[in-house]
């Protein structure tokens, strides 16, 4: 035995499209055995009680950053004031910011690299690869933490990790020591009975699981997988289903470490980093969701969610414009294998323009050597460098109302550079046999399937991974600061009253994407909040940043899952530039909540969500006192002085978040405390 709980106990569970409720137990204390994510907590846990909806604090064996979060990262890091990182391991990626048509991207990465070996971080090269998919391959082990400044750092789930995505300012801290700060999650298993039907893909799966339970079913839940079907899938195809759990909103996704996991870093020549990491028999979850995998046929995320599924079949004959394969979803040596195999020999379509993107350079190479690089150029792929490139609209927009198949994991609006262009997210197969087609076609039609191997030795090449200089010699390291590197903007402690319009009401489901667009023109200018705050919400209302900035103050109204998405701090600093001091929404995202209040901006909730209604933008709200109520963790009373109404708001604060919002944000709070 080993958690503890007391009252009663409920198990949800999902089967064959019902739900279902099991009481196990009533008002006695009963003792549970750990699931594998409370077992990773437990060994990690710093503060807390692993009660579920209560802060704990973890301590951090291994970081990453992303270039487009890095820079910000890095600043708020130096910032600290601690000379080398206390981790196990902290990564530096450059994958993201790779389109240099000004030397604002190109600075960055020198910034970046130069503060890593500077501060005792690896530093994957440009043309290294995508950090997940790099990470995976060479540095996670089973069994550790490892947060990320990108919300697909639960990849490393795939061989059975704690990897969790965090804002920038979060990862900072871990670099420094200090703890990562989680609401203990729920816990939900996804038992998997059955073998995949040939054609039928692991992308396939992870959509059938977001068909189940939407874009926002994962808030304050961890997903582990389990059941006979694991074994039946590799790691990148784990790596695939962990990965695309960031559309779920879960704090992570996570599976077993097992001979499988043991074979692929057996190939990566890191046995020695192997641990077996299973569940307790007798653990319990929250919720329990059957899914037999032999049921299941190919699946397309439909614009502009990733929950909107349909089948292929129900799509097919659909003419298609662009075809885009890679991304840290679908991007390993199998995917790209499965699609040589069906593209070898055969032309694509007309119609169709193909971009392929290897997740690294280890597939790269691999691909080059054994052939099917040749194949894929040879049916008219477009090679780009192995990086995010259109999955973050960094090239390759699709035309316009341009439908474009892509095997990456997220189909927000707008997203991919070309406003009205119609994105579906699908399986490597999918896209490939549309590919050839020119249409939507379900690749179960392809005949008998060609089966891929994993290999049993990678090709093992850390060229491009620079080691940090050594203790003694790091103080002469010089960092590189371009001129567009601006620093972290100030912040200030809570005041005692905010006194200030809605600038902005927007709906359920908003995204990062929305908030702070990315995009090849607005990423260089990721390293400048000033500069990318002119672009803050101009997605929705383009208006909006000089509207912000004239009223000196705001808040912005939402709807539910407010935030979703990334885990793009900008999507905070920028509002806060702005002079946005409170958000005002049904429901939150996690990780733009932790970014909201790491820069110090209220986070309020409704306490009855039909007062949305009752705030109309340019409305004025009135909170006197407000900071004695969040003192005193009580309900924040909200006049709108334009109608007279007044709106009760929740504002839930652990002792902890109390205080980063009391003292103006995390930085702050960090500085006041150390
Ligand atoms: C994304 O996929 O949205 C990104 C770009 O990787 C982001 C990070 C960022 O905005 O820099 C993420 O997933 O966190
Ligand atoms: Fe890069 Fe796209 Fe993955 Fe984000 S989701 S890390 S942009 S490949």
């Amino acid at each position: 035995m080993i958690l503890h709980y007391v009252d009663f106990y409920a198990l949800i569970g999902y089967n064959k499209g019902k739900i279902y409720r099991r009481l196990t137990c009533c008002k006695e204390e009963i003792f549970l055995g750990l699931t594998l994510a409370q077992k990773i907590i437990k060994a990690h846990l710093l503060s807390g009680d692993m009660t579920v909806g209560t802060d704990v604090g973890l301590k951090i064996d291994q970081t990453l950053t992303q270039d487009a979060t890095g820079t910000m990262a890095y600043l708020e890091f130096e910032a600290m004031g601690v000379p080398r990182v206390k981790t196990e391991k902290s990564v530096a990626y450059i994958d993201h910011n790779t389109l240099q048509t000004g030397f604002e991207n190109a600075d960055d990465h020198r910034f970046i690299q130069s503060v890593a070996k500077k501060h005792g971080i690896y530093f994957s090269r440009p043309g290294n690869g995508i950090c997940h998919q790099v990470h995976l391959e060479r540095f996670g082990k089973p069994g550790k933490t490892l947060i990320g400044s990108d919300s697909h750092t639960p990849t490393g789930g795939g061989i059975g990790m704690l990897a969790m995505g965090a804002g920038g300012l979060d990862v900072a801290v871990a670099m420094g020591g200090g703890a990562y700060y989680i609401s203990m999650p729920k816990m939900v298993r996804i038992n998997l009975t059955g073998k995949l039907r040939p054609w039928v893909s692991a992308k396939d799966i992870i959509l059938e699981v977001l068909k189940i339970m939407s874009v926002k079913g994962g808030v304050g839940k961890i997903i582990e997988y389990g059941g006979e079907g694991v074994k039946t899938l590799s790691v990148p195809e784990r790596a695939t289903i962990t990965n695309m759990g960031a559309e779920l909103g879960a704090t992570t996704s996570i599976f077993p470490s097992d001979e499988i996991t043991k074979a692929f870093l057996k190939a990566q020549g890191r046995e020695e980093d192997w641990s077996e990491q299973k569940s307790d028999e007798d653990a319990v979850y929250d919720e329990v969701i059957d899914i037999d995998l032999s049921s299941l046929v190919p699946m397309a995320a439909c614009p502009h969610s990733p929950d909107n599924i349909k089948s292929i079949s129900e799509l097919a004959g659909k003419t298609v414009d662009q075809i885009c394969i890679g991304s840290c979803t679908n991007s390993s040596y199998r995917d790209l294998m499965i699609v040589a195999s069906i593209l070898k020999g055969k032309t694509i379509a007309e119609n169709v323009s193909l971009a392929i993107a290897p997740g690294s350079k280890q597939v790269y190479n691999m691909l080059a050597l054994n052939g099917a690089l040749g194949d894929l150029i040879a049916a008219g792929a477009r090679i780009l460098e192995c990086a995010c490139g259109p999955c973050i609209g960094m090239g390759q927009s699709p035309n316009s109302k341009g439908i474009s198949l892509r095997t990456f994991n997220r189909n927000f609006e707008g997203r991919s550079g070309t406003a009205d262009g119609q994105i579906y997210l699908v399986s490597p197969e999918t896209a490939a046999a549309s590919a050839l087609a020119g249409v939507f076609c379900d690749p179960t039609t392809l005949g008998e399937q060609v089966e891929i191997i994993m290999p049993e030795q990678f090709l093992i090449n850390d060229n491009m991974v620079a080691a940090p200089a050594p203790v003694e010699e790091m103080d002469s390291v010089e960092v590189l600061r371009g001129p567009n590197i601006k620093p972290f903007p100030t912040t200030q402690p809570l005041a005692d009253s905010i006194e200030a319009a809605c600038a902005l009401k927007v709906g359920d489901n908003i995204t990062t994407d929305h908030i702070m667009p990315a995009g090849a023109k607005i990423l260089p200018l990721r390293s400048n909040i000033p500069a990318i705050s002119n672009h803050c919400f101009t997605v929705c209302d383009k208006d909006f940043p000089a509207r912000a900035k004239e009223l000196g103050k705001s808040i912005i109204v939402g709807g539910s899952n407010y935030g979703q998405g990334s885990s793009r701090e900008h999507a905070a600093l920028a509002p806060l530039y702005l002079g946005v001091k409170a958000v005002l929404v049904k429901s939150f995202a996690r990780i733009h909540r932790s970014n909201l209040i790491n820069a110090g901006i209220l986070p309020l909730t409704f306490e009855n969500e039909a007062d949305y209604d009752a705030v109309s933008q340019g409305d004025v709200l009135s909170m006197p006192d407000v900071k004695e109520a969040v003192k005193a963790g009580k309900d924040i009373v909200i006049t709108n002085k334009t109608t007279g109404k007044q709106i009760v708001a929740k504002c839930e604060l652990t002792d902890r978040t109390k205080e980063i919002i009391l003292e103006g944000g995390l930085l702050n709070y960090t500085k006041a405390n150390s």
